[in-house]
């Protein structure tokens, strides 16, 4: 598999046109859409993450990077979601409240669209009553929370707790990923699973709904 190393530099640089003709090239030359993703997108936002933390980057600069790497996914999100398959479940998805993160988000619900689920996206900085009311209203089978920063990840076990205060907690399976989140965390507030990338995101919510 040929190695697109200038797409990584332009996530990198947060170069949005570079980014985005780069990948559109690489397509049309048969490259795999979710190797692009993994190879070099996310690696390339690891890399601003890291230089982020030692003060090389700034928020403009994260900034940048991130409408880089939103420019190139447009491509690509078309290419995860099948179209004309009958769903496999519901999924309702949301970055939670005071959380404004929404690419590994955004990346999650193409995947499980992908993946033959009807996706509901609630967004970013989606609040405990928002998630509680599309599990009322939308009748969704799995909630999937996104979090990025360690400050946010209790608005998870916020949703959690106000479900089963509302008696609704058997009603729906609960889904946590995101940077910081972990297996532990998961076990600990009480959710039905975590997952560390989008790919492993659907295979959950599949096992968890065969279950
Ligand atoms: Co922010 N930020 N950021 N940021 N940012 C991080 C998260 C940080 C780790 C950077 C760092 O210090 N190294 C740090 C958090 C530290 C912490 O909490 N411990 C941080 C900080 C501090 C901040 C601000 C506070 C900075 C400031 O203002 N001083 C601020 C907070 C704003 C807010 O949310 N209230 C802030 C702002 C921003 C921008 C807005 C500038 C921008 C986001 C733009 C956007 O998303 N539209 C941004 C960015 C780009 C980042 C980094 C560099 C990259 C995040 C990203 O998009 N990664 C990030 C550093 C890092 O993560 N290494 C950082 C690529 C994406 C594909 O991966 O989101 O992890 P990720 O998603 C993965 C998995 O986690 C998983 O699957 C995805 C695909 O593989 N996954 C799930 C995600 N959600 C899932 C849900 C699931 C299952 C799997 O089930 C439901």
């Amino acid at each position: 598999m040929k190695e697109y190393k200038e797409l990584y530099t332009a996530v990198l640089e947060g170069k949005a046109k570079d980014a985005r003709a780069i990948t559109e090239k690489a397509l049309a030359e048969g490259a795999d859409p979710k190797q692009l993703v993994d190879r070099e997108m996310i690696t390339a936002m690891a890399e601003v993450g890291r230089r982020f933390e030692t003060n090389e980057y700034f928020v403009p600069e994260l900034l940048i990077s991130a409408r880089a790497m939103k420019a190139a996914l447009e491509l690509i999100k078309p290419l995860l979601v099948k179209s004309g398959v009958q769903p496999v479940g519901r999924v309702a998805i949301g970055t939670v409240k005071g959380d404004l993160h929404d690419i590994g988000k955004n990346l999650v619900a193409a995947m499980l669209e992908g993946g033959g689920f009807e996706v509901v996206d609630l967004g970013v900085d989606v609040s405990i009553e928002k998630f509680i009311a599309a599990v009322k209203e939308k009748n969704v089978e799995v909630l999937g929370l996104s979090a990025l920063l360690t400050t946010t990840m209790p608005g998870m076990k916020g949703v959690i707790e106000d479900l089963k205060g509302q008696g609704l907690r058997e009603k729906v399976k609960v889904i946590i990923g995101g940077a910081p989140v972990t297996q532990n965390y998961a076990n600990e507030i009480g959710a039905d699973g975590y997952a560390d990338n989008a790919s492993s995101a659907v295979a959950l919510a599949k096992q968890l709904l065969a279950a």
